[in-house]
């Protein structure tokens, strides 16, 4: 694949969070949500792909734009065709209550690589690269923060858990304290929290946690790109959900790997902030001008790029408002 596709998807990134930004602390995250979506599909025009969304923003009929299976980007003679996963706002509500740890992403891989993860929840876990092939999902919670607690070469005390500020997630909260660990919680955004674990700088050293399964996907490439480690079992609550796994050909009952949510090593992944997060800063909105951080990777090569810019708004028609 072209090296600089996942440069040009930054740019898809950073039209979105833009847009979301502007919503920042204004309490609906439905209009952070629709500017973001505006955004990113106009930007998708530019890219020099043929791609179809497998990851979106739900079916046609309740969403009119990035809806699964929608052909977006150039789509030109000889693009490439890939496969296309989108969440253009994930932590909504983080950008409504003016919270940390909103970002826009996109992932990318050639055509069939990315699984088709329907709009339910997945049990998952995510570590960096030093905890990869000891922890796992199936294990007990203790289990897990012991092994990387050892390879990290941390005390128990020191190792930082995040995991979602949701009722369900009580249990692992319990376990976690009780052996005397750190948890982090967060409101929403479980693709950053996912992330943060692969760079030893955000402090945080496992994710656990039941959110959505399309950010299960999400997560799954950047991972890949990031050398660390991903598992998740999707988790049908009604019977219409479990009949939908059926009919999409899914095992509910099988642990996914890396490999099942983002397989090949040709997956491209971008994000952007739109609040503040532990990796990422969020839009700074400076008048003439606004200001957008992002990151780039590839997994082909594993090269992480920090992406800086300075947006001229004047020059970007409708984006001044
Ligand atoms: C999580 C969170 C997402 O959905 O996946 C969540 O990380 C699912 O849990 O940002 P709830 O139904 O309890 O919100 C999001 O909030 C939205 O995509
Ligand atoms: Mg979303
Ligand atoms: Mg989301």
């Amino acid at each position: 694949m072209d090296r600089n596709l996942g440069i040009n998807l930054v740019r898809v990134t950073e039209a979105a969070a833009l847009g979301a930004a502007k919503h920042f602390g204004k309490g609906d995250k439905n209009l952070a949500d629709q500017a973001a979506v505006d955004r990113m599909r106009t930007m998708f025009d530019s890219i020099d792909i043929s791609g179809v969304v497998v990851i979106g923003e739900g079916e046609l009929d309740e969403a009119p734009m990035l809806y699964i299976g929608e052909e977006i980007g150039m789509r030109r003679d000889g693009s490439l065709e890939v496969d296309i996963a989108v969440d253009p706002v994930d932590g909504t509500s983080c950008v409504a209550k003016g919270l940390p740890g909103s970002i826009s992403v996109v992932a990318m891989g050639p055509r069939g690589t990315l699984l088709n993860a329907p709009d339910m929840y997945m049990d998952k876990i995510a570590v960096g690269p030093k905890g990869r092939g000891l922890v796992q999902l199936d294990l007990p919670v203790k289990e897990n923060v012991k092994r990387l607690a050892q390879v990290l070469g941390k005390s128990i005390e020191d190792i930082t858990v995040t995991t979602i500020d949701r009722e369900r997630s009580l249990g692992v909260i319990t376990e976690c304290r009780s052996m005397g660990c750190r948890v982090r919680l967060f409101d929403s955004g479980d693709i950053e929290a996912a992330i943060a674990t692969c760079f030893e700088d955000t402090g945080i050293d496992l994710m656990m946690c039941i959110g959505g399964a399309p950010e299960g996907v999400i997560s799954a490439a950047a991972i890949k790109c990031l050398g660390g480690d991903f598992q998740g079992r999707l988790m049908p609550y009604t019977e219409e959900e479990s009949a939908r796994c059926y009919t999409m050909g899914l095992d509910v009952e099988k642990l996914l790997t890396i490999d099942d949510l983002a397989s090949g090593n040709e997956v491209y992944f971008a994000a952007t902030g739109i609040s503040d997060g532990s990796l990422l800063k969020g839009v700074k909105f400076y008048g003439e001008s606004a200001r957008t951080q992002s990151v780039v990777m590839r997994s082909a090569t594993g090269t992480i790029r920090f992406i800086d810019a300075v947006h001229r708004l004047e020059k970007k028609p409708g984006y001044a408002k």
